[in-house]
């Protein structure tokens, strides 16, 4: 596994913002979002009143652990793609762990502090349950998932992380993780759903545009992050958030407005904008049943049962390998 130095992250930021500010249309890519001030800023998003999608899974999930399918609680090993501090996934752990007393519980995140945290807070709650945790960015390194005899995986992609990945990238991830599975293992998928007959454009465009202005620090902060680690000089007043809908896509696009004609250094490179110019700095899908299943039979699983709010905001998928 490749080991993150300061210095690797340091040339893949100024790749990537090199790359993506000379493209047309400009674009960032939403990994430069999470450095330690833009994690801290995600879990603020999660918090807020606009932002239903955390506590409408996290709902979904205290209503479903305890009528989990028996298949699932009897043998079954639990794996978590992009786990982070697996703060949603302690109340169905419970669940399996009242029946599986020593659970196998397998993060794998990108972040070893978030993975740090998630063991010790659950090995805490959840006393003889072994956390393996695992470093490692599901989408460009290899990972591996531990199967003890005779048992099952579940493994779970949740808190709509897929969203933020094109329908073609999306379809990889999840064929990569087919082939870590046998059929009869499952996935539990976290998924935003598109407006619908309760749910409006303008609630979504909310939770991606709060009073409070968290979602737009959040945004600006890439501009932060390349400030600092680029030493490029954006003044982060003469750009402003916007979330827009793109209905044709079925997704919430963020972009960074340029208030103003300007030139940007970035890494000894200028980069020009034209006033009301925009970088696309996020694509969040939202999906359908149908678009659900097609995603799901295309990566080789086929939906069990699908959950969700009353409202049909948010929803979680139960799917078997196939
Ligand atoms: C991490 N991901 C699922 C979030 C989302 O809703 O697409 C990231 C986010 N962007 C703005 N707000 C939250």
């Amino acid at each position: 596994m490749p080991t993150l130095t300061r210095d690797t992250v340091s040339e893949a930021v100024l790749n990537e913002a090199l790359t993506g500010l000379k493209a047309t249309p400009k674009t960032l890519s939403p990994w430069l979002f999470y450095d330690e001030r833009g994690s801290h800023l995600f879990e603020k998003i999660t918090e807020l009143p606009e932002y239903y999608l955390t506590r409408t899974e996290r709902a979904i999930f205290a209503e479903y652990a305890p009528s989990l399918p028996q298949h699932l609680i009897a043998a079954v090993t639990v794996a978590e793609l992009g786990a982070g501090s697996a703060s949603k996934t302690g109340v169905l752990l419970r669940e399996f762990a009242a029946s599986q007393p020593s659970l196998l519980y397998q993060p794998i995140d990108i972040s070893p502090t978030a993975l740090e945290e998630a063991a010790a807070s659950l090995s805490e709650a959840i006393p003889g349950m072994t956390v393996a945790p695992q470093v490692a960015n599901y989408i460009t390194d290899r990972y591996t998932i531990e199967r003890p005899e005779d048992h099952i995986v579940l493994a779970l992609y949740i808190g709509s992380s897929i969203g933020n990945f094109s329908p073609a990238e999306a379809l990889g991830i999840l064929r990569n993780l087919r082939d870590h599975l046998q059929p009869g293992d499952s996935l539990l998928l976290g998924t935003d759903l598109a407006p619908g007959e309760r749910k409006t454009v303008e609630t979504l465009l909310a939770a991606y545009d709060d009073a409070a202005g968290v979602t737009a620090a959040f945004n600006k902060n890439v501009l932060v992050r390349l400030n600092r680690e680029l030493d490029a000089d954006f003044n982060i007043n003469c750009f402003a958030h916007r979330a827009r809908w793109n209905a044709a896509a079925s997704r919430i696009e963020m972009h960074l407005e340029s208030l103003v004609a300007q030139t940007v250094r970035v890494g000894g490179t200028q980069i020009r904008f034209a006033a009301g110019e925009t970088i696309h700095t996020e694509n969040s899908y939202k999906f359908t049943a149908a678009s659900l299943a097609e995603l799901l039979t295309g990566s080789g699983f086929e939906v069990d049962q699908t959950l969700h709010d009353a409202d049909g905001y948010f929803a979680v998928t139960l799917a078997e390998a196939v």
